[in-house]
């Protein structure tokens, strides 16, 4: 298939290793996904749903220890401690060279060994790179096939380059005690054992391009974020991208996809999709800041996708999408999902695949849900009807906006802006979130997770704050301008003050307003804040006063919130960057 010397010794020492029966190159053919497709229905790993009404879909569920991210046994493997840092799990690369060969041995025996050469990124774009990974669960081959640019082209782009991500998968027998998700960032390898739910094991994901790409943007001088990419069109025809970096399932798919409220979309106002996960960005020859996604598809949360909250993403999934972890109704041979429609199926099958009782289901309890709540769709983009058309284009956008955000139900204003790059940075190095179903562990827990990036980050999350600073430093004056927003504020009975969704257009044309200097502000202690009326209340059922108070920067709630980042901050010791530290002692005076 190849002649490529590193990609023959590499898949010759894993072959040795796993010892499969067979080996099977994935060539990007729809005759190959075909047959597996075929194959994994016949063994039970997949269930083909009503292909009138949802053709090319698929169902599959993973364990039920197995539906989340791992972040306890994620581990970021470098010669030295330091360079993981005190924010990633570390193991000493031999050890865990050693251990995970071990627990992968022979694992292949009586199973296929199937190899995937993809791209993250438009196949031959200078910002793209190019993976291999080894696995053998049909399940990855089929949705590595709709989230990355699969088969044997991308081995032409490579030719007899030694730049390419060596990721190894291997079941095993899906037992937790033994699940490793490990990164050798020095290396440019990821192994993954024991697991088959998506981030743990679509390898080009969350470990290529987020945790090494991470390190190797560090090195490189360019950045690999978790974040979306959207293009809001005005109605002369401009468009202006904006990244955003939300923590996992606090809104980056929506706010990706969305659809303006109605009064705008007369006007001539659009969303266009670029990405919805991840951001892989480069400065470019004009000196400007150029993201492009390196995905091709869309692993989305399925609870709360609607037509009314997500549109979009809901008609992405109608053909050509593997459902995972969510409900089977079996009147229609379809999927449903908390949130998907207030009926609730009453012939119907749980995630797990039992019978799931519609009359014993309380919001409350999630046991009695009939999706797990970290329920996924793997979608391809060109599903979307909004995907931008520069989607497919390796050149990039270009950012005129960073936005930070998360989950606080009380604290964070619904959008300010920063006084600076450098206090920008200080922003999104001090987001916390409250925590979901997307990872393992308590849920609505608020921790700091700096920029989205905490269990993302592939090396010293300190030295990954100076690389920011650094990034801005040669940007200069064509720096995108930084934002936070906050779309989960609570009133006293723990609704949502603010619509969110769609209604979220509201804020990103004040974000436009401001990199465009057409729109006013008032300063605070923590940034700019908008005027009350320069937030577009038209058809809205929310009053001044309401907007005004989640517009509010409390003194003594973010006096707290400042004692809570500097002991975030201890972690990082001597290594935090000075500038931040700086900051810190800025927004403490200004509190006074
Ligand atoms: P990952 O794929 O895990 O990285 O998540 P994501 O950031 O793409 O999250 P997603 O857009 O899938 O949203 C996750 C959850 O947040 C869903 O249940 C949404 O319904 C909810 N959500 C998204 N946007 C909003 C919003 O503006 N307001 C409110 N209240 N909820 C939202
Ligand atoms: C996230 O958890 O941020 C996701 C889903 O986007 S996963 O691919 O599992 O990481
Ligand atoms: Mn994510």
């Amino acid at each position: 298939m190849t002649t490529n010397k590193s990609v023959i010794k590499w898949l010759d020492e894993v072959k040795a290793l796993v010892n499969p029966d067979n080996v099977v190159w994935i060539d990007g053919s729809e005759e190959q996904l075909e047959a597996l497709r075929a194959e994994a229905v016949s063994t039970g790993e997949m269930i083909k749903l009503n292909q009138e009404k949802l053709p090319g879909c698929y169902l599959h569920r993973t364990l039920p220890n197995d539906v989340a991210r791992v972040e306890d046994r994620t581990f970021i493997c470098t010669a030295d401690k330091e360079t993981a840092g005190p924010t990633n799990n570390w193991c000493d690369p031999q050890e865990m060279y050693t251990k995970l060969y071990d627990i992968a041995r022979g694992t292949y025996k009586g199973r296929t060994m199937y190899i995937i050469p993809y791209s993250m990124g438009p196949i031959g774009s200078p910002i793209a790179k190019i993976g291999i990974e080894v696995t053998d669960s049909i399940y990855v081959v089929l949705n590595m096939a709709i989230m990355t640019r699969v088969g044997l082209k991308v081995l032409d782009v490579l030719g007899d380059s030694n730049d390419w991500v060596r990721g190894l998968h291997a079941k095993c027998n899906v037992d937790p005690e033994n699940r490793y998700i490990a990164h050798f960032p020095e290396d440019n390898t990821i192994i993954s054992v024991n697991s088959a739910y998506g981030g743990n094991v679509l390898l080009g994901k969350k470990c290529f391009a987020l945790r090494i790409a991470s390190y190797q943007g560090w090195k490189e001088g360019w950045m690999a974020e978790h974040m979306l990419i959207l293009g809001l069109e005005n109605p002369k025809g401009e468009v202006k991208y904006i990244a955003a970096a939300f923590p996992s399932a606090c809104g980056k798919t929506n706010l990706a996809m969305l659809i303006p409220p109605e009064y705008l979309r007369e006007k001539g106002y659009k969303v266009w999709t670029v990405g919805d996960d991840i951001a892989w960005m480069k400065i470019g020859p004009d000196g400007r800041l150029y993201a492009i996604n390196p995905e091709n598809g869309f692993f989305g949360v399925a609870p709360g996708t609607n037509e009314k909250s997500n549109f979009n993403a809901l008609e992405s999934t109608k053909k050509n999408t593997i459902f995972t972890n969510v409900a089977l109704d079996l009147n229609d041979n379809t999927v449903w999902w908390e949130g998907l429609n207030k009926n609730l199926p009453t012939n119907a099958l749980e995630w797990k695949g039992n019978k799931w009782d519609a009359s014993k289901f309380d919001k409350a309890d999630k046991s009695t849900y009939a999706a797990h709540p970290n329920s996924r769709f793997t979608a391809p983009a060109k599903n979307c009807p909004c995907i931008s058309e520069e989607f497919d284009k390796g050149a990039g956008v270009p950012i005129s906006a960073i936005v930070f955000g998360g989950r606080r139900a009380k604290c964070a204003p619904l959008v300010y802006q920063s006084k600076s790059w450098e206090n920008g940075v200080f922003i999104g190095s001090a987001m916390a979130s409250e925590t979901t179903a997307a990872a393992a562990g308590a849920v609505g827990v608020v921790r700091r997770d700096p920029m989205a990036m905490l269990p993302f980050c592939g090396y010293n999350m300190a030295d990954y704050f100076q690389h920011w600073l650094d990034m801005g430093e040669k940007l200069g004056d064509k720096a995108p301008k930084i934002f936070n927003v906050n779309w989960f504020r609570t009133d006293d009975d723990g609704n949502f003050i603010w619509p969110g969704f769609g209604d979220n257009m509201r804020v990103l044309n004040w974000i436009v307003d401001r990199c465009e200097g057409k729109a006013d502000a008032t300063e605070t202690a923590i940034g700019y804040v908008p005027m009350p009326e320069d937030i577009d209340l038209t058809d809205l059922d929310m009053d001044m006063d309401t907007l005004k108070d989640i517009l509010t920067v409390d003194k003594e709630v973010w006096n707290k919130e400042a004692a809570e980042i500097e002991e975030h901050y201890k972690k990082f010791g001597d290594k935090l960057p000075e500038e931040l530290r700086k900051q810190l002692e800025t927004l403490k005076a200004n509190l006074k």
